[in-house]
């Protein structure tokens, strides 16, 4: 693979390091400068937000030197870049995160101390940036680290909302969905470049006059709103390269409409203002059905124009020839939100830039590359034509001549299969005629990708078959990954520094020193070393635990995870079915020695998502049961966290001992906290689906416990129909557990609440969670046994950490720049200096 050359050291300090006075006099006058000069404040009369803020300042500027160099450097080199177009970051905290890779966490940390303020208490200052739902933003916001790690020039282009994901609390069990003002204090990471301004259009009409036979158009748009960018950096692995993340805020090219203002209505005065910025209100939750939501297409047109405004500008800035375009310019589009690229990039070059609209094709095509995030028939987007005509009527007739051309290829390809046709073509004239957003990515794309091996076959065999047909060789696959910075070194800072000790210090730099860890997997001493550093972790979130809860919980018992957004194919459910019937069994043999387990749960569920928040319910109405049955006697707790996020599931994530990655097998597309919880030592369970099956390749199929249906199994389960009535008849522990739920014992306030639970489960059991029970209670026992026998389970769990190097979102990175993008990538890890010490 063609690399950078070294235009960095060869060999790093070690982080442990001496802090050196003068540095730590440096970084004493910055913070207390930034302070008084930035903040307005003195020491003794700041907050604790005040001195967050502060000290993210001073790490600002020295963020800045950084970003300002990496730029200049790729821009005088020419170097090719690389555009992510998501509408998701899911970035969590920044301040730690950037402290860590600038290799200034130690050197802070002690001025902050001398100044008297704890830097873990400044970090929850922070609120998290939750730009996102879930896997889809997060896996951005991993790649954004890794790119800069990498020193891949790039940007991260997407949407400042206003709102973030809601905040979720949980009243009576229930789920309550509040605004998430992330906002309100300000941000200090972010850079407003207030001359950076696109006009985005609306509407209006298309004019074909002076055309003269080629494919131009002049659009007449009724309205326009302005894109404002505000940019934050985000730096790489040892502050070597900084990226941009650029997010884009709305607002109307008339503030207020003083004549409409002068008539005395004030309110109309501002109606244009208010509907540019509904643009960048709020985050669209995902499993809220997209179709017919003006607003969401308004989102996307808007962050993809602005976006591609943008980056032709700078391509125009350093190369000056549009038709270079792919040679300096990779597109990447984080699943179909970003689609309309693939249009607006003709419209700039066919209407705007003159080009012939074959060439202008072949451009956008090897521009361009859309990454598939599911294979949820619901989550790829459509919209109805009318709309789409109404709101981008150029883009519309863009579509349409692509269409044109792209059936005739299919004509050729099958002749006289109008089925064929029907299943390529753009608009769906099935369901009322539609813009197929998956179709036009496809189509638009020079590399289709799916995220794990699994969920790319299927893609291959199922939503894109046909069109895979059509573009044989198009679909490639690249597993996620997830970055380690963040997940094993912030996160778990105790087993980071064992690691450190037993792999060397070049570790940090070197995943495949993992490795270092086989040897090690069986030693005694290290064992219990492996074991104090989980237990430190799992003594965190207990503590936790208790000062939300109120629930105390053992922390010598099993924790048993399940955190990801909730969701029927990710099946919450079959956890906690499975919950009630081991309770139940503990209580008909209560003498025996059963393995104290502790359930913990959290997630959200979108807000018009009835059934997944009655799940939610379920949990909680379980926990209520099951936490206060003095035959139990603590050793089966159940506890739902509210308001999952990044910050939360730092927490977690270090301290579990079982990761649940139960989905419906054949729709989890891939899954990243499977990787996040498998890094930390904990071991899985879970089906064959997504990247479960490659991690069990990974660390070995003797240290996963896997068990349930197939992907084919479930196909051919589905065809038969969903009635379980068969398995339940045959399994009296699943059929006594949804007597139960059914029937109230959860819910005995409202002994009907779970019918409908119990009705689904026996006669539509789609998600085959009655069908998956007995498989998944019986590995569940088995978790229990090997649980018992402490030095193989920890065995298995060290040998899960020493085997994830894989799972690094820079081998994911690594893949993409070299099949997809052909950008070069930063040599392998420099080897750090012996420690000082
Ligand atoms: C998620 C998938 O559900 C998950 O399996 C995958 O790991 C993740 O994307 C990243 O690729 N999809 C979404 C979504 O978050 O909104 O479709």
């Amino acid at each position: 693979q063609e690399q950078i050359p070294g235009n960095h050291p060869t060999s790093y300090p070690a982080l442990d390091q001496p802090i050196d006075e003068l540095s730590l006099a440096e970084i004493k006058g910055a913070i207390l400068a930034k302070l008084r000069l930035a903040i307005g404040k003195d020491a003794g009369m700041a907050t604790r937000r005040d001195w967050y803020k502060a000290a993210a300042l001073a790490l600002r500027d020295r963020i800045v030197h950084r970003w300002l160099t990496a730029e200049k450097e790729s821009y005088d080199a020419g170097s090719k870049r690389v555009y992510y177009l998501s509408l998701e970051f899911l970035i969590g905290r920044l301040f730690t995160d950037a402290l860590n890779n600038m290799g200034l966490l130690p050197v802070f940390e002690a001025a902050l101390g001398d100044l008297g303020v704890g830097l873990d208490d400044l970090r929850k200052c922070e609120p998290d940036a939750a730009l996102g739902n879930g896997g889809l933003g997060r896996l951005a916001a991993c790649f954004m680290e890794s790119m800069a790690t990498l020193a891949i020039p790039a940007i991260g282009y997407g949407i400042r909302y206003d709102f973030g994901l809601f905040r979720q609390i949980i009243a009576q069990g229930w789920q309550h969905e509040y605004p998430d003002e992330w906002l309100s204090f300000g941000n200090p990471w972010e850079f407003q470049r207030a001359e950076v301004v696109y006009h985005i259009h609306f509407g209006g009409f298309v004019d074909h006059v002076d055309d003269r036979g080629r494919d131009r158009a002049t659009w007449r748009p009724a309205e326009t709103v302005q894109a404002v960018a505000y940019d934050t950096p985000i730096v790489g692995w040892r502050g070597q390269h900084v990226n941009a993340l650029r997010l884009w805020s709305a607002r109307a090219p008339d503030p207020l409409r003083l004549d409409v203002f002068n008539t005395g209505d004030y309110l109309g005065a501002v109606a244009e203002e208010a509907r540019a910025e509904s643009i960048c209100k709020f985050l669209y939750p995902n499993d809220e059905s997209s179709a017919g939501r003006e607003l969401r297409l308004r989102q996307e047109y808007f962050f993809v124009s602005a976006s591609l405004q943008d980056l032709i500008k700078r391509h125009l800035a350093s190369d000056g020839q549009l038709r270079n375009l792919p040679s300096k310019v990779a597109v990447q589009l984080n699943d179909t939100h970003p689609s309309l690229a693939v249009t607006e990039l003709m419209r700039i070059l066919v209407d705007l830039h003159n080009f012939r609209w074959d060439e202008a094709w072949k451009l956008t095509v090897a521009t361009l590359s859309y990454t598939n995030h599911t294979l949820l028939p619901e989550a790829l987007e459509t919209w109805p034509v009318e709309l789409f005509e109404r709101l981008l009527p150029r883009h519309l007739e863009i579509i349409y001549r692509i269409n044109v051309a792209h059936l005739a290829m299919a004509e050729q390809r099958c002749p006289g299969d109008i089925d064929f046709r029907a299943s390529v073509s753009l608009i769906d004239e099935k369901s009322g005629r539609r813009v197929r957003m998956g179709q036009l990515a496809f189509v638009g794309s020079h590399r289709i990708n799916g995220v794990s091996a699994m969920h790319s076959d299927l893609m291959k065999e199922t939503v894109f078959h046909d069109l895979n047909h059509l573009y044989p060789g198009r679909i490639t696959n690249k597993t996620n990954g997830i970055t380690f910075r963040r997940w094993l070194m912030l996160a778990n800072p105790k087993l980071t520094g064992l690691m450190r000790e037993v792999c060397g210090e070049a570790v940090l730099d070197d995943f495949s020193l993992f490795e270092r860890l086989e040897a090690r997997a069986s030693d005694n001493a290290f064992q219990q070393r492996f074991r104090d550093v989980k237990h430190q972790n799992k003594l965190a979130l207990a503590r936790l635990i208790n000062e939300r809860l109120r629930i105390k919980i053992d922390p010598s018992a099993l924790f048993d995870i399940q955190i990801k957004r909730i969701h029927e194919y990710k099946r919450q459910l079959l956890n906690v079915v499975e919950t009630v019937a081991l309770y139940q069994a503990i209580k008909d043999e209560p003498q025996r020695d059963w393995v104290p387990r502790v359930k913990i749960f959290a997630g959200k569920a979108a807000a018009s998502y009835r059934y997944a928040k009655l799940i939610i319910k379920l949990i909680n109405d379980v926990a209520e049961v099951v936490n206060n049955d003095p035959v139990i006697a603590g050793r089966l707790k159940v506890v739902f966290l509210a308001d999952y996020n990044v910050s939360l599931a730092e927490v977690i994530i270090p301290a579990a001992d079982l990761s649940e990655q139960i989905s419906t097998a054949g729709m989890e597309a891939s899954g990243t906290g499977n990787m996040k919880l498998a890094l930390n030592g904990a071991l899985t369970i879970g089906t064959l689906d997504g990247a479960n099956i490659e991690i069990r390749d990974h660390v070995g199929a003797e240290n996963i416990a896997i068990f349930g249906m197939e992907a084919g199994d479930v196909m051919v389960r589905r065809k038969q129909g969903l009635d379980a009535t068969d398995v339940i008849s045959r399994s009296p522990r699943l059929a006594r557990a949804i007597t139960a739920i059914e029937g109230g014992a959860c819910s005995p306030d409202d002994p009907a609440r779970f019918a409908s639970m119990g009705h689904a489960l026996r006669y539509l059991d789609h998600y085959m969670v009655s069908a998956d029970f007995d498989s998944y209670y019986a590995a569940q026992r088995g978790i229990d046994a090997r649980w018992q026998v402490v030095p193989a389970w920890t065995r298995a769990s060290i040998l899960n950490v020493a085997r994830m190097p894989w799972f690094s979102s820079d081998r994911t990175i690594r893949e993409y720049a070299e099949d997809i993008w052909h950008v070069p990538v930063r040599a392998a890890a420099p080897v750090p200096e012996p420690s000082a010490q």
